[in-house]
Parts: structure tokens; sequence; C-alpha cells
């Protein structure tokens, strides 16, 4: 087989897909002694159990474990009724945060660095008949050279802390879904689909990556499940006549059932939704199917109560029924790539997704949100530990997030950074390769774009000429004369008056912009912290919005409340939700919704 990349899992006649989520063993590891005792061989002595996924942090009722930062460890066991050489067996974790080794029955079967994609070990080796022993180290340390950046420092009782150059908690632990996956030795290990229209018509240029040589046939089924289109060979072109297309709010999901057939005999079969449209940038505007389209929605995080950043689908649920009652059509994956069932989700409703790596905290502060909300940001890359490192690390992420999210249609750009440095030479020769790397792997060649916070200005920044579109990050308001939208207003309106005299000729989307807002606060009129000051602050950003044709997107900061770490600014967590973090709505997300909902 080849390198099985990142697949969804499934489960047919062919292959077989089981979920492993449920109360694992779980301990953790202050020493890092775990190995020196043999927990990865024997398994975990006096273990707590620990549902996965989830986040450990907001389990516990104290202190110590929630803010624990070091290596911990989980411990599960599975059962094989027989090992049948014919088949290939594989673990994949939705994401382990923030870097994890896998052991089963003692062996190691996978390394991985990067908390927020899968990790896929092969495990065909190592089980046996009957009871399996799976046994994962984890670690959720930051460093100047592992994304999210940021450090760890040593406090005087010895224990660690992880300090993030970012304004979200360091959640960690086996957030997502595990799925014992078990497949036929020659498999499809990967596919790709690029779309070109042709008046009412579609073509599909196709390819699909299998082990050993038999044939590839590919089919396209309708809604109804008629034939659309079929073809043979590793690689080539549908044609769908008078196609469907996928639109905004407005999806239509073809299948794509992809088959291994062997003398007339079909080996292995892959299945998986498909949307026709296209992604284009023209001139200042984004096209969507040839479409002008004005991106509305949110810069979110996955976070909830309880969960952490662990996955739940009733908070997926809740979250597309608010986002469609807003009346948005888009989000940015800020500030690290979602579980998969994100994109499925966004991919049946219609959404937009601007995917973003974990590329956050490439400045060096400890509120980066506000020397970045200041403009007041520091270097980074002129004095990073080891670039190279860092660089490589991020360059995984980016081709892991490519690999995995690629034929999603609600995908629509890829951003390669939130809010790093990008005013020195160094920046611009630490991206350059980076967004090249983008452009080549992704089969549709969609956006690539970058988000960029105030000290990025329209004269200082040396990056924004790789990015496709131009995504801006600003507190004209919050940050920045707080309490005083009129002279916030003025100086919003000289920056964007800069920028359009750099006459780019490239769309600008706004990723975020907000208030911090206590959904218990009222006052006229409005004063910080109020939910008439989000309020009047949005009202005020509409009028400069409008005022400026190459503006083609407003996300705001952010949807929901969120938890941070803990600090003077900030009262348990973020609160510049347009929702609480029990997902209420506070008053401005009627004002927006307004907009919104009156906007085509
Ligand atoms: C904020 N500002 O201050 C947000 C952060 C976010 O949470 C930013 O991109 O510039 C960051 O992560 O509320």
């Amino acid at each position: 087989m080849g390198i099985y990349t990142e697949l969804y899992p499934v489960s047919n006649e062919f292959r077989h897909a089981e979920s492993l989520d449920g109360l694992w063993r779980f301990r953790f590891d202050p020493e890092g002694e775990g190995e020196k005792r043999g927990w990865a061989d024997k398994g975990l002595p006096e273990a707590l159990s620990m549902p996965v996924p989830s986040s450990f942090a907001d389990l516990f009722t104290d202190a110590a474990k929630r803010d624990y930062c070091g290596d911990f460890w989980y411990e599960a066991e599975f059962y094989l009724k027989e090992v049948d050489e014919s088949r290939r067996r594989f673990l994949r974790f939705g994401s382990v945060t923030h870097t994890c080794r896998v052991f089963v029955n003692g062996k190691e079967c996978a390394s991985h660095v990067g908390g927020f994609l899968p990790v896929v070990a092969e495990i065909t080796g190592a089980v046996v008949p009957g009871r399996n022993v799976l046994v994962v180290k984890v670690n959720n340390e930051l460093s100047e050279t592992n994304i999210p950046c940021g450090t760890t420092v040593r406090r005087s009782d010895g224990t660690k802390r992880a300090m993030g150059y970012f304004d979200f908690f360091n959640y960690s632990g086996i957030q997502r879904s595990v799925y014992l996956m078990e497949l036929p030795r020659e498999a499809i290990y990967d596919y790709e689909l690029s779309y070109r229209l042709d008046g009412k018509d579609a073509y599909v240029d196709y390819a699909v990556m299998a082990d050993g040589d038999a044939d590839v046939k590919i089919t396209f089924k309708d809604a109804e499940g008629n034939v659309a289109a079929s073809a043979s060979g590793r690689s080539g072109t549908l044609f769908i006549p008078c196609a469907h297309l996928w639109k905004v709010r407005s999806a239509y999901l073809y299948d794509v059932v992809i088959e291994l057939v062997r003398e007339g005999k079909t080996v292995d079969r892959y299945q998986a939704k498909a949307g026709v449209r296209t992604v284009e940038i023209s001139g200042e505007n984004i096209l969507i199917n040839g479409e002008k389209t004005y991106l509305k929605g949110f810069s979110k995080h996955e976070d909830a109560d309880i969960v952490g950043r662990g996955f739940s689908y009733p908070v997926l649920k809740r979250d597309f029924e608010c986002l469609k009652w807003m009346g948005a059509n888009c989000f940015r994956t800020s500030h690290y790539p979602y579980s998969d069932e994100w994109y499925r989700m966004a991919d049946e409703e219609g959404f937009l997704v601007i995917d973003e790596v974990p590329a956050v905290g490439m400045m060096r502060s400890i509120a980066n949100f506000l020397a970045a909300g200041r403009g007041e940001a520091k270097g980074f890359f002129a004095d990073c530990p080891d670039t190279a490192l860092l660089s490589k690390n991020h360059a995984s992420a980016l081709s892991e997030m490519i690999a995995r999210d690629k034929n999603h249609p609600s995908v629509i750009a890829w951003s390669v950074f939130n809010e790093a440095e990008t005013t020195s030479e160094e920046a611009e020769r630490y991206f350059a390769p980076l967004f090249a790397r983008a452009r080549e792997l992704d089969p549709q060649k969609r956006p690539v774009t970058g988000v960029l916070e105030s000290s990025s200005s329209p004269k200082r920044c040396r990056v924004n000429k790789m990015m496709d579109f131009i995504c801006l990050n600003r507190y004209y308001g919050w940050y920045i004369c707080g309490g005083e939208l009129k002279e916030a207003e003025n100086l919003f309106r000289s920056e964007m008056d800069a920028w359009q005299a750099l006459d780019l000729k490239k769309p600008f989307v706004f990723t975020e912009f907000g208030t911090d807002t206590l959904d218990s606060l009222h006052k006229l009129p409005g004063v910080m912290w109020s939910q008439e000051y989000q309020q009047e602050y949005m009202l005020m950003h509409f009028d400069v919005f409008d005022s400026y044709p190459m503006i083609q997107g407003e996300l705001v900061w952010n949807f929901a409340d969120f938890q941070t770490g803990q600090g003077i600014m900030r009262v348990n967590g973020n609160k510049k939700g347009l929702f609480t973090r029990q997902r209420q709505p506070k008053a401005a997300a009627y004002t927006m919704r307004d907009r919104w909902l009156r906007q085509k």
C-alpha cells in the first residue's frame, strides 16, 4: 500500500471502520517516567477513566489537573476475532494534541507532531487474535518550533506550564474520534477531484491513488441514485451533462463511488460525497461557480463547556443551526483545522470554509492578541530558535490539511497563518515556500491566503503579495480607540484608504472584528463590554465595509464566547461571541442577522 493519507473512515463490504470512542484509561506523567516504567508495553498502573473524545482540562475539579502540562498517557483495548493475512489494519485518530506516540501490544506503530490533524497508525503487524492493548503517549507542551507557538516554563515546584502565544486555552488530549479500520491488501488510499464548468455541463478531472495494479472505476451518482457519469482508469475526466451545482447555502451533493476491480471482481470500494463547484478570484471579487459571492459569517473555535475542544455532535449541530439562523454563509476554522465532521456538515449545508493551519502565535508576546490588536507586534522569525524545524512542522501541517480536506466542496481557501509577523525580510523568506507548497498540493488550485494583524499595515506588510485575497483582523473601537467609535472609524477609514491606494486588485475579507461583551451588561449609551456597545460597533463596521468595493467579506470575531488562559484581560475567557458559550444570542446577533438576511 502506498502512503495512507487522511481519507475519512467508511464501512462497506470491503472495508470496515469501528469507533473506539468511549471511556479509556488515563494518567498524567509529570516525571516523564512512563516509558522507563514500561507503560508502553504493560499498560498503565492506577489509571483514571477518561472520555475519548474530549479535552481533559475541564473534567476535573482541581486547578493542577486543568492546567497540567507535560506527558500523559491513554490506554484502551480492542478485540479481534481473527487476524486475517489478507487484510490490513489501521488506527485513525482524528487528532491527538499536540504530539503523540502510538503503541499496540507494546509495539510502536506511529508518532505524530501537530495536534489538529489525523494520526494514522498501521497496526497490521502488531495485532493478535483476541485482546489487543492500545497505549498512546501524549505531550501538550508548547514551543517556538511547533505550531501553535508558545513556550513551556517551569514553576518553582517543578511543574511545567504551557504559555501559548495565542488567545485560546491550550486544550489537549485525544480530542477527536478514534477508529479501528480494516482494509483489503489492495486498497484505495486517496483520490482527488477538480471541476470545470462549461455552460450547463461539468467536467470532473480525477485521480485515484491505490495499491497494486487493479482497474479503477469511478462513478458519480445523483441524489436519486442514478449514474450521472462514470469512467475507468487511475486518472481521467468525467463528463456530467446538465450538472447540478453545489451552490452557496443550497448544496447539491453527488455520491462518488470508487472501486478497484480485479478480473471483473470488485476488491475495494470507497464512497464519499462530492459537490460540483468552482472557486475563483477575479479582480476584487470572489466567484463561486462564476457568481460573485460576499462572505458573511464568523471566525470560530472548536470550544464548548465541559468537553473543551473535544468533538461533540450536539455542539456541531447547534452551531450549524445558529449559523443558518444568522443568515451566514461562511466560517473560518480559526486557528487550526477542525474535526472532519465540520467539513462534512458544511458540505451538506452549503457553507463556505476558509481552512486554517494551526500557525498562530508567530509573534512573541504574552498577550499577543493585545499587541496584535494595537499593531505593536514584535519580530519573530529573525530570532526564532530553529526556523527550519518550525517551517518543517508548519509545512507538514499544511500538507496534511490539504491532503485531508481537498475534496470538500465547502473548502474555498487555505489560510497559511493567523497574525504572524509579516514585516521583516525573514518573514517574507519564511512564508514564500509555504504559499508555494499550498498551491502545488491543491489539485483544485483554490485561493491561498493568510490573516494579517494591525502591524501588517499597507506600508509594512511584505507577505500580502503572496495572498490571493487579503484577510484582515482589525479591532478599531476595541484595542484601538476602545469606547470612541467616531475616532475609531476615522482611523479605520484612513487605513482602508491606504489599502485602496495600493490598488492591489484583490478582494479583502475581514476575518476578525469584535468586542468583548458580557451577556449580563446593558448600558445606554453603550460602554465597552455592554451589549449596546457591541451593536454600535457592528453598525459602525457596516458603514465602513459598505464604503469600499474591495471588501468582499465579513467574518465576526467570534461566533461564540470561548475559553482562554487566565489574565487581567479576560473574564473567564474571551467574550467576543455574538453567542454565549452556551450558544444563546447576544443583542448584536440580531443586529448582524438583520443585515445578513437582507443581503443577497
Ligand atoms: C481577540 N484577536 O483579541 C482575538 C484573539 C484571536 O482571540 C486576535 O487572532 O487578533 C486573534 O485569536 O479577541
